[in-house]
């Protein structure tokens, strides 16, 4: 079997790259560790940058998003109980769209489907070989029969924990790691939304973020202990740990209901550079995880795919690897922006357990300057809906 470019991992980043590739006539094949079913139970990302909406669009797999999502012109951000609205739209003129990544990932896979792409699941023991060649060769199990193919790129979607990133070799990568000391406890449930738009709360008690996938289900989120586990935590506690952490009208109006998702995500930033080695490119989480803080993770992944699948098809319709040869460089100089928002909005809304009452007092400042400074919510909200490609 050969094909021009093998992709490893099926989530957004893999799925995005083999949709624009095929309908530029380029062939992929990807290869995706788990079941269908196990990806589109994945419950994640809930914003999506204006960016990644035209993505979406450009790729054939936008029409539900356009039907069901919601085009948010701002958010809330509160603090000890006052709160602020930054709007994106009297600033900037655009909006995000709240649209669950799980739906993106269904919309992915029915476009994928309608074009006939090659998704092989539940591959295990995929190894990358001949990288620095012309001619890179991935090897690969699959219902227990061994498989080979070769190929002229690999693109490695697999994720933080996949194997494209360590298929790099050790004194090649230079990584940079981050790993905050809480985690967020994250709640599904159909209740409606609190607000009709999001609200990013910090508190004594810690940080909270009010979010949603429709009327219908909501997301909410706290931030809490490392050490605390999802059994801690009974819905009743954590209506009530939400309500104290609101400011005190908004916790009037939430609505309470049974969760039918919990579950705690560590939260981390990282970035290993270079995004390239020989003909294998790293995508998304593979490279790069931000804290869900400012909403990066899934759209950051969509941006290595612009710049990628640009690249590629610019290689095979003229010959000319300028844009594959630029992707690192170009991806990373998004990436490092993302990282700085996330950082800066993760460290101003939470409460790090060994601050002290200076490092509170910075945060207090920055988020009155942020809610008296037009100023400063314009430029947020850059950040916040997406900068350029
Ligand atoms: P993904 O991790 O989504 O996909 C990688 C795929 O590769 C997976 O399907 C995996 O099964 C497969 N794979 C792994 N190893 C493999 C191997 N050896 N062989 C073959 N396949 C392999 N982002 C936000 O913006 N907001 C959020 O609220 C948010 N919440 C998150 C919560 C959690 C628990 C996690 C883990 C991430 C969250 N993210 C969030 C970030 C998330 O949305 C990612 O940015 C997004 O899924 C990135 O997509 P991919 O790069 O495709 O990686
Ligand atoms: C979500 O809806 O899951 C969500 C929204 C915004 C964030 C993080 C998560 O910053």
């Amino acid at each position: 079997m050969k094909t021009q470019v093998a992709i490893i991992g099926g989530g957004p980043s893999g799925l995005l790259l083999s949709q624009l590739l095929n309908k530029a006539g380029i062939s992929t094949v990807v290869l995706e560790r788990k079941s269908r079913d196990y990806v589109l139970s994945r419950i994640r990302a809930g914003v999506l940058e204006w960016g990644t909406v035209e993505m979406l669009r450009k790729a054939g797999a936008g029409a539900r998003m356009d039907a069901e999502g919601a085009a948010h012109g701002g958010c809330y951000l509160a603090s000890d109980g006052a709160m602020f609205r930054v709007d994106f739209n009297a600033f900037l003129g655009r909006n995000v769209m709240v649209y669950g990544q799980t739906e993106v990932t269904k919309d992915l896979y029915a476009a994928q489907d309608a074009i006939g792409a090659t998704i092989l699941h539940e591959v295990d023991d995929v190894v990358l070989h001949d990288l620095t060649t012309a001619s890179p060769r991935v090897t690969f199990t699959q219902n227990g029969q061994s498989h080979a193919f070769t190929c002229d790129f690999v693109a490695g979607c697999d994720g933080f924990h996949g194997i494209s990133r360590p298929s790099i070799p050790a004194e090649v990568r230079h990584e940079f790691e981050k790993v905050y000391p809480f985690g967020w406890l994250g709640v599904l449930s159909r209740t409606p939304p609190v607000r009709h738009e999001l609200i990013y709360a910090a508190h004594a008690r810690g940080f909270a973020l009010c979010s949603m996938r429709n009327p219908m289900l909501s997301r909410h989120y706290i931030q809490v202990p490392l050490t605390d586990r999802v059994e801690d935590w009974s819905d009743a506690r954590f209506w009530d740990e939400l309500k104290a952490r609101l400011p005190a009208e908004v916790a009037a109006d939430l609505v309470t209901g049974p969760s039918i998702e919990k579950s705690i995500a560590p939260l981390r930033s990282f970035v290993t550079e270079p995004m390239r080695w020989g003909r294998l490119f790293l995508c998304g989480d593979a490279a790069h995880i931000v804290p869900p803080t400012g909403a990066k993770g899934l759209n950051l992944a969509v941006s290595d795919i612009h710049y990628l699948s640009d690249g590629l098809i610019q290689f095979y319709t003229q010959g000319d690897p300028a844009g594959i040869d630029a992707y690192s460089e170009r991806a990373l100089a998004r990436i490092w922006q993302a990282m700085r928002f996330s950082w800066s909005l993760t460290t101003m809304m939470h409460r790090f357990p060994d601050s002290s009452d200076y490092d509170r007092r910075m945060q207090d400042a920055e988020l009155a300057g942020l809610m008296q400074s037009e100023a400063a919510q314009r430029a947020w909200a850059e950040n916040y809906t997406g900068l350029p490609y």
